[in-house]
């Protein structure tokens, strides 16, 4: 991590008879390898200063710690290890205090826990966040965790990475104290003293006896157990955090720690490791868009959603629960009560399911007012339309935003597919107008694409992202294309999967293959999901602008024909008898796609699993490599944020171009020519994959160029 301060990576100074010992890597101080030399000098020489009758352990700025330096996970080790510094500061002749404020996460969590002493600030949040990395805490956290508070609370704590309060830390015994102080140096000082005047001296956390009752922790690492088989299916690090727990069980402490070092290595190692990490930086990195650097967002406080269906109640949802105001607009006065209707609705389940207070639900609907009549945006910051996907409509309620809104409200399409531009063109302040993708539900799916047309100004691409931080949402920049980033990819990669399906295999293989991949569903389920009629009508659209010599699978319009869109009719691709969740393979649709593949003249054939994910990734891999290149995407980790976030792409895959990168360029465009042999014209190599392999290069070298 780059160093922004002149001051040392550990600070010491004498208060009196303690020594304080402050980390100082800003922003988190992160545990770098500098931190660590330093920290470890910095004990050393403690012991040896008599004037030093206790240690106090404090964090620079906001945080206590973060952790480990991410940064340096696959770089070569540099010495000292984190557990060996970790290792010193437990093993101190003289207490030390650890002073949380901020966060104390992973190796920093690590570092308290070897600490004698624990104070937090109310404020503070705790955790062990490693398995979100595709690791587990390796600083000694799986050994001293359980033994302090016991292996049900540890293993919650390190499966989940869930981050505690300050209060809650207490409860469980985590810390000693929460200080009522607001800096940790003052908390941390009276608390150390105090502990001089009563003589406390060393306590060390292997020494902890909460895994002495054998019984109730063997059982409870047997319920973690059982659960991440069901939840965490093909992770690595959740079942290495058990065994390590176990370790922790039945093992010395010294044992234990060998065994989590080990473990922790195999982590590091695994592609799992690597994806994760990747989606961490990632999600960071799609928040430094150009215009983000270069120009300050718009005040954001009053919000107008012009469309009360679906997408208009879900996105007044998320704006609503943001704390903003919201006026949503309708028609007339029947659709205004379906809408308002459709957003009470959410609540309503979140009530039912005991998430969410009727007083809590009427405070938040307070801020919501609702019209017909376009006059009550005149003061609106920002105003998403979100009316059914059609220029002609979407052209007419922008007329009326042009005339109403205030000079510098941000004007807004939620559109899937259609030209921006278009709509920008026709108004009389082009510079204001902007692209937001959301996501269905658009009150819970994270990703927002933001669409940047031609005209647009970089203050409004600021706003948008300013309000994505809002609403809790993860944007990704898009150019203008049919379907942006995420839809045009899928596009390409559903045409793959139809074309297996009538070149023989069936749906339910197809999607099969891919849950094993990772996704939560297959791309059938999925259009069972979304329901088969928006699909159909879009094929109808583009069917006189279809390459006629593009292969062209007609099985989707079959079931279209029979009124089979999927789950809301009760069957697509598969059978809904009783309900969404009761999804059964269905003979008439393997009779219809045997239908089509004989009227096509296709004579079936096997597929393995492994081929039809060859083919599905090779598709996917393929129509990213062509976003990048023509700047629909700023760079490939756009890319892997957009189908992380708004497809179910496994996260610890890290996306389809980081999975390209791990699968191997060459080998990806060996099967794209391979399967070119069969249909050249789908089979076209993106000239940026053809480029990288001639280059001996990844799409990882392209997401530090901007
Ligand atoms: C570990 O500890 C392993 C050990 O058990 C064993 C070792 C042997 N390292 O999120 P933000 C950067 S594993 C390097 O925007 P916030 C981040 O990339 C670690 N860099 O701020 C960003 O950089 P940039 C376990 C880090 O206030 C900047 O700091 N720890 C690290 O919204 C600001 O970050 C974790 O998993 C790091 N550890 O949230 C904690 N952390 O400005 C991961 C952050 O260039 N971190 N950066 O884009 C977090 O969850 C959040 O960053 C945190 C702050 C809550 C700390």
């Amino acid at each position: 991590m780059s160093r922004e301060t002149a001051l040392p990576p550990v600070e010491s100074a004498l208060h009196e008879n303690i020594l304080v010992l402050t980390l100082n890597n800003p922003p988190v101080n992160a545990l770098s390898v500098e931190v660590r030399c330093a920290l470890l000098a910095a004990i050393d020489s403690a012991a040896d200063n008599p004037a030093v009758e206790a240690l106090l352990l404090v964090g620079a700025e906001r945080h206590f710690c973060g952790g480990a330096d991410i940064r340096e996970f696959g770089q070569t080790p540099q010495p000292p290890a984190l557990p060996d510094v970790v290792k010193r500061i437990e093993d101190s002749a003289k207490p030390v205090v650890a002073a949380i404020q901020g966060v104390a996460l992973g190796g920093g969590l690590e570092i308290a826990l070897a600490a004698h002493y624990r104070v937090a600030l109310s404020g503070a949040r705790l955790g062990l966040p490693e398995v979100l990395l595709g690791l587990l805490p390796g600083a000694g956290g799986t050994q001293r965790l359980p033994r302090l508070i016991g292996a049900q609370a540890a293993l919650e704590l390190m499966l989940s990475g869930r981050q505690l309060n300050a209060e809650e830390a207490l409860k469980l015994g985590l810390v000693d104290h929460v200080g009522e102080a607001d800096q940790a140096l003052i908390a941390g000082l009276a608390y150390s003293r105090q502990l001089l005047a009563k003589g406390g001296g060393v306590r060390r956390t292997r020494d902890a006896q909460a895994l002495s009752e054998q019984e109730t922790q063997r059982a409870a690492i047997e319920a973690a157990r059982q659960q991440v088989a069901q939840k965490s299916r093909g992770l690595l690090s959740p079942q290495h955090i058990i065994q390590a727990v176990e370790t922790a069980l039945d093992h010395a402490f010294e044992d234990g720690l060998r065994e989590e070092r080990r473990l922790f290595l195999e982590c590091l190692d695994s592609p799992q490791r690597t994806g994760l990490v990747h989606a961490f930086f990632a999600e960071r990195e799609v928040l430094k868009a150009p215009e983000t650097r270069a120009a300050m967002p718009r005040p954001l406080d009053q919000v107008g959603v012009v469309g009360g269906g679906t997408m208009g109640a879900g996105i007044a949802v998320a704006a609503l629960d943001a704390g903003l105001l919201v006026t949503l607009i309708e028609r007339d006065q029947p659709a205004l009560a379906r809408g308002c209707e459709n957003i009470e609705k959410v609540y309503d389940a979140l009530i039912s399911k005991g998430r969410l207070s009727a007083a809590e639900k009427n405070a938040t609907l307070e801020r919501l007012s609702a019209s017909t009549d376009y006059q009550t945006l005149d003061q609106a910051d920002l105003v998403i339309e979100a009316v059914f996907e059609d220029m002609a409509a979407k052209q007419a309620v922008f007329a009326e935003l042009d005339r109403v809104c205030k000079a510098g409200a941000v004007l807004a399409s939620n559109t899937s597919y259609l030209d921006i531009n278009l709509i920008a063109d026709s108004l009389s302040r082009p510079s204001d107008v902007i692209g937001l993708h959301f996501f269905s539900p658009a009150n819970i799916m994270k990703l927002l694409e933001i669409v940047v047309p031609d005209k647009v100004a970089p203050e409004v691409v600021a706003t948008a992202f300013a309000l994505a931080k809002k609403l809790r949402k993860v944007p990704v920049r898009a150019g203008v294309c049919d379907g942006f980033i995420g839809n045009r990819i899928l596009a390409v990669y559903r045409q793959a999967a139809d074309h297996m399906m009538e070149d023989g295999a069936s749906p339910y293989q197809i999607d099969q293959a891919l849950r094993d991949f990772g996704f939560p569903m297959g791309p059938f389920q999925v259009a069972d999901l979304a329901g088969g009629d928006i699909g159909w009508a879009t094929r109808q659209r583009k069917a006189a602008t279809r390459d006629p010599r593009a292969r062209y699978v007609q099985i989707a319009d079959r079931l279209c024909e029979r009124g089979w869109f999927g789950q809301k009719t009760g069957r697509g691709y598969y059978l809904y008898a009783q309900g969404p969740r009761s999804a059964s393979q269905d003979p008439e649709v393997l009779a219809i796609i045997d239908t089509e593949r004989a009227r096509a003249g296709i004579t079936p054939r096997v597929f393995s699993n492994p081929e039809i994910l060859r083919r599905y990734m090779a598709a996917m891999i393929n129509e990213g490599a062509n976003v990048v290149h023509e700047g629909i995407a700023l760079r490939p980790l756009d890319v892997d944020i957009t189908f992380i976030h708004g497809y179910g792409f496994p996260r610890h895959r890290g996306g389809p171009l980081k999975y390209a990168d791990q699968y191997g360029l060459p080998q990806v465009l060996a099967d794209i020519r391979e399967f070119a042999e069969e249909d050249p014209l789908f089979w076209t190599a993106s000239p940026l994959l053809v480029q990288l392999v001639e280059r001996g290069e990844n799409f990882d070298s392209l997401n530090h160029s901007h």
